[in-house]
């Protein structure tokens, strides 16, 4: 797929995206945020694909929206244009989804990496939601995923001050899974991009969806919920592979099937 912004790998069962607008620090302006969106919608109905990475590269994983592009804006315009519909695509995304963060993932870029299921990051990361400096507030999800994320009290600092956290401060308030030297960043997030693609697709997919609701429902639902799920489980064949190949002591061949 030819794209302007982005940088599109595929080996081992990850999906590798680059985000490319060095000159502005990955700034997300629309058409690579549509391209984001086209790409993921792509690798999820590819099943050579099984997770998919998200990073910006070591300098810097995403300044935010672009401000440039959204400066001269109407509230008609940014309403009837409707961005957030392409957020909404990338939010849809079925198959884990992985962000290594490297240097500032600020607004947009913060909400992106937000937006995967598990953030690695480098020792240069930052993490922060500094729309308000710019007379706006988060758009694309910070309010409710970072307050999910590091609490009430922490979300409303970053917010309402604009300051950003360090990869450490990430990592002690539960935002991001680990952090690693610059230089490992890049390894360490595929190591865990194909550990997770090594897993059976199927129940690795509804997994990540049981934990997605828990977000959004009660813990009654959400334990309803999960039970289908579960049973459902139950009519794959890796069911019955993973469970054949754990009682004949052998490593199980997962098919997605
Ligand atoms: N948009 C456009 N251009 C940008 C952006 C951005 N978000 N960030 C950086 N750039 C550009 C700079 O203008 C500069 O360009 P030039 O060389 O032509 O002057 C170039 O990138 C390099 O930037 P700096 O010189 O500023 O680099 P520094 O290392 O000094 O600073 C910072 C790095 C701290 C990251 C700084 O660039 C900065 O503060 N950037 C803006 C961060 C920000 O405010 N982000 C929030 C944007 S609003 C948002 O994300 C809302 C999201 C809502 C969802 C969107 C749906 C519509």
């Amino acid at each position: 797929m030819d794209t302007k912004h982005l940088i599109i790998s595929q080996k081992e069962g990850v999906g590798r995206v680059q985000l490319h607008r060095p000159r502005v620090l990955n700034a997300l302006n629309k058409e690579l945020v549509a391209e984001l969106a086209d790409v993921l919608d792509k690798m999820d109905r590819d099943d050579e694909v099984r997770v998919a990475l998200i990073t910006g590269g070591p300098k810097c994983f995403a300044a935010g929206a672009d401000i440039d592009e959204m400066a001269e804006s109407s509230a008609v315009e940014m309403l009837l244009e409707d961005q957030f519909a392409q957020w909404d695509r990338i939010r849809r995304f079925s198959k884990p989804l992985i962000a290594a963060v490297s240097g500032p993932a600020l607004g947009g870029g913060c909400e992106l990496a937000m937006v995967c299921d598990m953030i690695l990051a480098s020792e240069k990361a930052r993490f922060g939601q500094p729309e308000v400096n710019l007379g706006v507030m988060p758009g694309a999800g910070g309010t409710q995923r970072l307050s999910r994320a590091v609490g009430k009290a922490r979300a409303m600092e970053m917010v309402l001050t604009g300051r950003s956290m360090t990869a450490r401060e990430a990592l002690n308030a539960g935002l991001i899974n680990r952090v690693v030297p610059v230089e490992l960043l890049e390894e360490e997030a595929m190591k865990l991009a194909r550990e997770v693609a090594s897993k059976p697709p199927v129940a690795v997919r509804l997994a990540k969806r049981s934990v997605l609701k828990s977000f959004d429902t009660t813990v009654e639902e959400g334990l309803d919920y999960e039970q289908k799920l579960f049973y459902f489980l139950f009519a794959t064949e890796d069911q019955r592979e993973g469970m054949k190949a754990f009682q004949e002591k052998r490593k199980p061949r997962f098919r997605g099937k």
